[in-house]
C-alpha cells in the first residue's frame, strides 16, 4: 500500500514537470556580427499553443529598421552571413510583412533602433513551430540586414547585407 502511494506520487510529479516542459519549450539564437560590423544581441522563441513567440535583443545597429528574418539554413560560417541562405518558407509563401496573411514563415516585424544603435522586439510569430514538424525553426538561422525590409520586394525585401547572424538552438 505504502509503495503504491509512493509510485502515484513519483508518476504525479513526472506528470507535472513533462507539461511544464512542453509548455516552456524554447530556443535561442546568440547573433554574432559578420565581418566589419559590430551587431551582436539574443533572440528568444518560446512555444505557446498554436504560436512562438520571440523577443529580441540587439545593439551595434545604425539608428532605424533594420530587416529581420529567420533564414533557411544553420550555417552563419560565412563572413557576410550568405551561408544562411534564402528567408525560411516552409509553406511556399511570397515575402512579405508577418501580419499579412502572405509572408515566408520566417519574416518577423523590423527591429528599430533607437540612437544608441539598441533595438528590442516581442511579438508572435506563425506559422512556425519548436522542435517538431515542417515549420520547425531550430537548426535555422536568425539574421539581422542593415537596411529596412520593404516587405515587397522578392524574395528578399531587399534589406541590404546581413549585419549578425546567429544558429537556432533549442534551449
Ligand atoms: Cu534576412
Ligand atoms: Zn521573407
Amino acid at each position: 500500500m505504502k509503495l503504491q502511494r509512493i509510485g502515484i506520487a513519483v508518476g504525479s510529479v513526472l506528470g507535472v514537470c513533462a507539461l511544464a516542459w512542453a509548455q516552456q519549450m524554447g530556443a535561442t539564437a546568440a547573433l554574432k556580427p559578420t565581418t566589419g560590423n559590430t551587431t551582436a544581441g539574443t533572440v528568444t522563441f518560446t512555444q505557446k499553443s498554436d504560436k512562438v513567440s520571440v523577443t529580441a535583443n540587439v545593439s551595434g545597429l545604425s539608428a532605424g529598421p533594420h530587416g529581420f528574418h529567420i533564414h533557411e539554413k544553420g550555417d552563419c560560417s560565412a563572413g557576410d552571413g550568405m551561408s544562411a541562405g534564402g528567408h525560411f518558407n516552409p509553406t511556399g509563401k511570397p515575402h512579405g510583412d508577418p501580419a499579412t496573411a502572405d509572408h515566408h514563415a520566417g519574416d518577423m516585424p523590423q527591429l528599430v533602433a533607437d540612437a544608441s544603435g539598441k533595438a528590442t522586439l516581442a511579438a508572435d510569430l506563425s506559422p512556425v513551430t519548436i522542435g517538431a514538424g515542417a515549420n520547425d525553426i531550430v537548426g535555422k538561422a536568425v539574421i539581422v540586414h542593415k537596411d529596412p525590409d520593404d516587405f515587397k520586394t522578392q524574395p528578399t525585401g531587399n534589406s541590404g547585407a546581413r549585419v549578425a547572424c546567429g544558429v537556432i538552438k533549442k534551449s
